[in-house]
């Protein structure tokens, strides 16, 4: 996959890319990673990417040349993939872990990394595909977003997790939250690992998980469940609440 940002602060997003399980991914090949700044495609001496709002009031906009230029080299240098071009703004579909596996099957996206009160209308009807939000707030610029979705877009790209890592256990994965997790020691003075987790049976220990998965869900995040497909033996754990299960 290959993912270019459009942003004022390339660097920020250089350092976002460099590290963990992105930064390993760019380094096998398994995900190309480029910035381009539109300050560099701006045709004035100071090299303007933004100017006063029509209408008055605070703030600055972006302009649509400097943003368009540098699509345009975009596009140039990742040659003929179908680039998807998304915009970040609250405006945006929310993002989540569906949208997320959507994103991460597409060949080629483009982040454009708004910053002040955002980008000129005329360059989002013309030459973007989509809005994504990452949440109902106001940040100062689309940076983190777009990091947001090179992590959780980056991560899924096949071969980037290796199987201890898969994402089949992750939250939402299973449209679930994720069941507690422990590590040594497996005694300590704020308790015990439950001892189902130290005792090698793989059946108890993936059946202990799919329950407290469930049950933190339901107290938690009871709205996720409504999509979550159960047995009449998970309906009857969560209907009951208790939970007959060896601690
Ligand atoms: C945002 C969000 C966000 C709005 C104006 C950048 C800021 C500034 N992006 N999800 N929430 N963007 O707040 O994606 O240009």
């Amino acid at each position: 996959m290959r993912i270019d940002v459009i942003t004022l602060f390339p660097d920020f997003i250089e350092s976002c890319a460099r590290i963990g399980v992105v930064g390993r991914a760019r380094e096998r090949g398994l995900l190309e990673i480029a910035t381009w700044n539109p300050r560099d495609f701006a045709s004035d001496n100071y090299r303007s990417a933004d100017d006063r709002c029509y209408g008055g009031g605070p703030g600055m906009v972006m302009m649509i040349d400097p943003l368009r230029k540098a699509l345009d080299d975009v596009r140039a240098a990742a040659g003929s993939t179908k680039a998807k071009v998304i915009y970040l703004s609250p405006q945006g579909t929310r993002l989540d872990q569906a949208k997320v596996a959507e994103l991460a099957r597409q060949e080629h996206l483009v982040l454009l990394s708004g910053r002040y009160e955002g980008v000129d209308e005329r360059f989002l009807e013309r030459a973007v595909d989509e809005e994504i939000s990452v949440g109902d707030y106001v940040l100062s610029g689309g940076e983190l977003a777009a990091a947001i979705v090179i992590d959780a877009v980056g991560r899924l790209q096949q071969g980037v997790l290796n199987d201890a890592m898969s994402a089949e256990q992750d939250s939402f994965s299973n449209g679930l939250l994720d069941c507690p997790h422990y590590t040594r020691p497996e005694h300590h003075d704020w308790g015990d690992v439950p001892a189902v987790l130290t005792s090698g049976d793989h059946a108890a220990i993936a059946r202990w998980r799919r329950r407290a998965s469930l049950r933190l869900t339901q107290a938690l995040r009871p709205d996720l469940l409504a999509s979550v497909p159960l047995t009449p033996e998970e309906q009857e754990l969560l209907d009951s609440g208790d939970d007959p299960e060896p601690k």
